[in-house]
């Protein structure tokens, strides 16, 4: 199939088959700057390998925990990123660094005066810059932090759809033109999965402005990598639509093979497995040689090059591959003009100019005392001088500060925006149609919102893996449209097909769906919440998902609250109340997962106008600047309630809010709570009904967020005191009260509340897979009926005899 949104237009580099051999440059860097620009690239890998080498032996170690850090993997990337920052990429341009070059990257941004020297000599330090790039704690203009390997890579992909929105919707700042999303991409993080998930909603998304630059070392972390894997790399990208340049060898070999025998010394290079190209990497001139003499039968103009090559020159010749010649590299990424998606492949060698280089085993090799000196002396630091930007280089100073100062990365003042706060209109509660579940309830809200005339409406942007109308966003939908770079049309409203869904797509569509892959949406959400900082663009991004299909797409779920990005995830429906359909798709895991993950505030109202409050507040929080403000996370559920139709009052309202308040009030001095989060609320109302005449005053209470309630117990537990909110909702209860606590969901997540109470507790819970009934049924099965509470309160008090009749 073709993509029919695709004006693909065939370059000349394409039609070369395997890619391009960019052997004719279109543009012809000035030899005086490249000759400065290599300069630079060895006081990268220098200051690179210096400090890790510096924090591993140099800083005083107190704990005798290894420091560790990647002399190897960085000094595979180091001319490649020398290229981009000091001369190719601009200020609006944004970029994912492989993890393991965090050491080049802060670097370079010490050499552009955007990292401190403080900073380096506390790498891998506390307060220091951070082993893998990080957005929130390192000081240096990180643009994505990285380090759950492909993870980076797929999310310049959705930063460039989530930029493409903006642009197309003219929200982008006047004078900030769109920029380039680049990722440097370790090649055995296209192992991951979800990179290739990313590529096909690239390809569905006709995505533009995006650039892959594979560090092709042909090495992991354990070993070498499989022969020929550029030859599936290549493949893949195309079918995708992408535009592939292969760089392979430098100017030098180039050079060579065009003269005497240089057609048998690239076929011989073409064909060396990567595990021998590796190991004579490692061994050096003599091991070339030895090798090459050897197949000179099969390749007899192999001697003529070896007859011009001493063991020295041969080595540097065999190891002048494109990732490590700045000319060639420049040619290429300067030769690239439009906005084709574009990967390059550039061959490189890991721990290229260090003793270890090639060597299988280098992942987490460090240099030796020895070894960084014998490196010290080639590089001409002398002692003393080893942070020093200019020593040992053989440039003048001010040569290299004439460029330094005028590379386009930092003509830009500051590259990071402050997006203005958008006003929030009240979010009125959904009437009507009762029953209710908080699912419809959301659906409703989020309807509402479509048809209002409001700044805060415009700037909405939901999007959902394939669940968009399981989930009830139909009707926003159908208001706000579905959002694609090109005009597509609904061909079922065209064919008079009567459908309730409207399926039109075009730029101004404020939806953006997405295949079933829910890494897709997690990185999706990641890169709408980072608008603000990346774009200058306030939106309030809101996905939906099935709730235990978060666990399918947690490692981004973590990866976008790690870099402070802000949306809003709901997830529903959830638990075993989803009775029906089975094990596979209950959730029991998902409120830990919600108290645990830090950056993502979560909640399970039970009611509809519970959600509206939360909603309310939810579009401040996203907007609030760190530590106060986050991501909210919204478990919902499909089970029809009855509201309670009731005065949202101030107190209310903060109650929910802060994640609990009394749905009735216990009487002084009572001995009993019934504590409930979320759906299960009949059932813990049916159960504080049936026990009110046995145990009079008995309490409940709703749970609107474990997670609030938890974290501001803590708060006030680390200052020593004993007045959070819960301890002030609780403190009317006897001593000895008991609570029993429900939920459709683990347990754990509300049994704290007996230490903060300092009250016995009884935990109801879902602690086994789910199967296939109905409510009743499985309330039953799995004890979080009303039954089950009162099982729970006769339980304590045969415990409480048990306990009186052995104290010890
Ligand atoms: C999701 C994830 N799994 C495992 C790791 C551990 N790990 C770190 S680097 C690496 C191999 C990386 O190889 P490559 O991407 O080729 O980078 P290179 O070091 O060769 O430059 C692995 C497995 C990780 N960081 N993230
Ligand atoms: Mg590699």
């Amino acid at each position: 199939m073709t993509n029919p949104m695709r004006t693909k237009t065939s370059t000349k580099l394409e039609a070369e088959g395997q890619g391009s051999r960019l052997d004719s440059p279109k543009v012809c860097p000035d030899p005086a700057r490249i000759r400065i620009l290599e300069e630079l690239a060895d006081k990268v890998l220098w200051l690179a390998c210096w400090m890790i080498h510096h924090a591993n032996h140099i800083r005083p170690n107190r704990d005798g925990v290894k420091v560790g850090g990647h002399q190897a993997s960085s000094a595979s990337l180091v001319t490649l990123m020398t290229a981009l920052y000091l001369d190719v990429v601009r200020p609006q341009d944004r970029i994912a660094v492989k993890p393991h070059a965090s050491p080049v990257y802060h670097a370079i941004q010490y050499l552009l005066g955007k990292q401190t020297r403080a900073k380096l000599e506390r790498f891998r330090a506390f307060g220091g810059a951070q082993s893998y790039p990080s957005r929130t704690k390192d000081t240096d203009d990180v643009d994505f932090s990285t380090g759950s390997v492909g993870l980076g890579v797929a999310i310049t992909l959705m930063s460039a759809i989530v930029q493409e929105f903006v642009q197309l919707k003219r929200l982008l700042p006047r004078d900030q033109p769109p920029g380039r999303l680049i990722a440097l991409v370790g090649d055995a993080e296209l192992d991951e999965g979800n990179v290739f998930e990313a590529l096909f909603e690239g390809w569905k998304h006709d995505v533009r402005n995006v650039w892959w630059v594979i560090d092709y070392n042909r090495q992991s972390l354990d070993s070498v990598v499989t022969d020929r894997l550029f030859d599936r790399i290549d493949s893949v990208f195309k079918t995708m639509g992408w535009r592939v340049v292969v760089l392979k060898y430098g100017k030098k070999l180039q050079e060579v093979f065009k003269g005497h025998g240089g057609t048998d010394l690239q076929e011989w290079l073409d064909t060396c497995p990567n595990s021998l190209y590796s190991a004579l990497v490692y061994k050096g001139g003599p091991g070339w040689r030895e090798h090459l003499q050897r197949d000179t039968k099969r390749y007899p103009g192999i001697h003529h090059v070896l007859k011009e090559f001493d063991d020295t020159r041969l080595h540097r010749l065999m190891m002048n591959l494109a990732g490590h010649d700045m000319t060639a590299l420049l040619d290429a990424f300067h030769g690239i003009q439009d906005d084709q998606p574009t990967c390059f492949i550039a061959y490189t060698i890991k721990g290229h100019g260090l003793p270890f280089a090639g060597h299988k085993d280098n992942h987490a090799g460090l240099m030796t005392l020895e070894q960084m000196e014998t490196f010290k002396r080639t590089m001409g630091i002398a002692e003393g001088e080893e942070w020093n930007k200019f020593t040992g280089l053989n440039v003048p100073a001010g040569e290299i500060e004439r460029l330094l100062a005028a590379v386009p990365f930092v003509q830009q003042e500051s590259r990071t925006f402050e997006a203005s706060v958008v006003a929030i209109p009240p979010v009125p509660v959904p009437t009507g149609g009762e029953p209710m579940s908080t699912q419809q309830g959301f659906g409703r809200i989020l309807n509402d919102l479509a048809a209002a005339n409001c700044e805060l409406a415009d700037r909405i942007v939901t999007t959902s893996p394939d669940v968009t109308v399981s989930t009830n966003l139909g009707g926003w939908v159908n208001r706000r449209g579905v959002f694609h770079r090109n005009k597509l049309a609904d061909v079922f409203k065209d064919e008079r097909a009567l459908s309730p869904q409207r399926w039109a797509m075009s730029p101004s569509g404020q939806h953006l769906e997405l295949g079933i892959a829910e890494h897709n949406l997690f990185l999706m959400l990641g890169a709408l919440g980072l608008a603000a900082p990346l774009f200058g663009v306030r939106l309030f991004p809101i996905g939906t998902v099935y709730d235990p299909f978060i666990c399918r797409g947690l490692d981004a779920l973590n990866y976008a609250c790690y870099q402070d990005s802000r949306f809003i995830l709901v997830a529903t429906p959830s638990g075993i109340t989803l009775a029906p359909e089975g094990g596979a798709h209950q959730s029991i895991n998902t409120p830990l997962i919600g108290m645990a993950q830090d950056g993502l505030a979560y909640f399970e109202p039970a009611y509809v106008d519970e959600l509206a409050v939360i909603m309310e507040w939810a579009f401040h929080h996203l907007q609030a600047p760190p530590p106060q403000g986050g991501s909210v996370y919204l478990r919902l559920s499909t089970r029809p309630l009855r509201q309670p139709g009731r005065e949202l009052t101030d107190s209310l309202r903060e109650g929910i809010i802060t994640g609990a308040y009394w749905r009735v009030r216990p009487t002084s001095r009572t001995g009993l709570a019934i504590v409930y989060c979320g759906a299960i609320a009949e059932e813990a109302q049916k159960a504080h009904a049936m026990l009110l005449d046995d145990i009079p005053g008995t309490g409940l209470l709703a749970i609107t967020s474990p997670d609030r309630l938890h974290a501001d117990w803590l708060h006030h537990k680390r200052r020593g005191s004993v007045n959070s909110h819960v301890e002030r909702l609780l403190a009317p209860l006897s001593p000895d009260a008991m609570l029993v606590t429900i939920l459709d969901g683990h347990p754990a997540t509300l049994s704290w509340l007996g230490s903060a109470a300092r009250r016995r507790v009884q935990p109801l819970g879902v602690e086994r897979f789910g199967q296939s009934g109905d409510t009743l049924d499985l309330y039953r099965a799995y004890e979080i009926d009303a039954e089950a509470v009162l099982d729970a309160v006769a339980m304590a008090s045969v415990e409480e005899a048990n306990a009186v009749a052995n104290p010890n």
